[in-house]
């Protein structure tokens, strides 16, 4: 494996970085999880945006322009000869002193990963998921806005552990105010009346990438409503339909939440055309790597 730091390919074995860096220190930095299917990077500049737009909410200055980037993401998957693969992009403060403060962070830190990803099983496209509400709340948008993909995702892994607890593959986390937001790593939409809602990205949504495709394949091939619109958890009990976005996840059903049964139990009409849709489209779409 040949990973990317700062403009040098590394073996695994030495691929390091600082324990000075405030990435690690403080969780300072961002990062995207990007996908190649087929020999084309799915949604590259849509993923690149959005890391740019991280690192500009939080005044971290990225060391290469976008274009440069996407270079920089295709030469590692060459590299690494991968024509199916999970890119996970990291941009830190760079190497610091020991205190927060990110003036004494003179060099940020870009480094690019590109491997295999871990799915989950098959069959849980077809049974669907069967997920619980956790007490951990998404943060709130005055503190670290939940739509900076940050390095601090402490707040998800908390809700992951609760989740682990009570044997689910996924937690679903609602914010401050009790309104649905979305998973620890996956956006989620309810089918009510042939209509898709999902919550709002200011209610602490990640602007999902998935999301973003799955909103537009609703509107604009199945003819279907879309709505961002605030919901509770008892609008996820009596929804028709229920699933789940992300860039591992793609789109999977969610047939089962805090013991309830969603719809009949099994994965709806309208989920099972997203899934064959998104597949067709990551087949299809994307930059060539090659
Ligand atoms: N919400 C959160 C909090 C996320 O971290 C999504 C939603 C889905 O967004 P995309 O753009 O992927 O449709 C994410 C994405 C991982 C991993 O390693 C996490 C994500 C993506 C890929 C891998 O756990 N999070």
């Amino acid at each position: 494996m040949k990973i990317y730091i700062d403009g040098k390919f590394y073996d695994r074995e030495n691929a390091k970085i600082s324990v000075f860096d405030h990435g690690l220190l403080y969780g300072d930095g961002v990062f995207e999880g990007i996908r190649a299917y087929n020999g084309k990077v799915f949604k590259l500049t849509e993923h690149l945006n959005r890391l740019y737009h991280s690192a500009r909410a939080i005044t971290l200055q990225i060391p290469l322009k976008k274009e440069e980037l996407e270079k920089a993401v295709l030469q590692t998957l060459r590299e690494n000869e991968l024509k199916d693969a999970y890119i996970r992009l990291v941009v830190t403060r760079g190497e610091g002193d020991l205190g927060l403060d990110p003036r004494k962070c003179p060099t940020p830190c870009l480094f690019i990963i590109a491997g295999k990803i871990t799915l989950y099983p098959e069959e849980l496209y077809s049974k669907g998921l069967d997920l619980v509400t956790v007490a951990t709340k998404r943060n709130i948008s005055e503190a670290v806005n939940p739509c900076i993909k940050s390095l601090n995702y402490l707040n998800n892994i908390m809700a992951k552990i609760e989740a682990n607890r009570a044997h689910a593959p996924e937690a679903i986390m609602l914010n401050k105010d009790g309104y649905v937001a979305e998973c620890t790593g996956d956006n989620i939409f309810i089918v009510l009346n042939q209509k898709l809602i999902t919550p709002p990205c200011w209610a602490g949504a990640l602007d999902g990438i998935t999301r973003g495709t799955v909103m537009d394949l609703a509107k604009n091939k199945l003819k279907i409503e879309v709505r961002e619109e605030l919901f509770t958890p008892y609008n996820i009990y009596t929804a028709d339909e229920v699933f789940l976005t992300g860039t591992a996840a793609e789109v999977i059903p969610v047939t089962k939440v805090d013991d309830r049964i969603i719809g009949n139990g099994k994965p709806g009409p309208i989920t099972q055309q997203l899934i064959q849709e998104f597949r067709a489209l990551t087949q299809k779409d994307g930059t060539p790597i090659y």
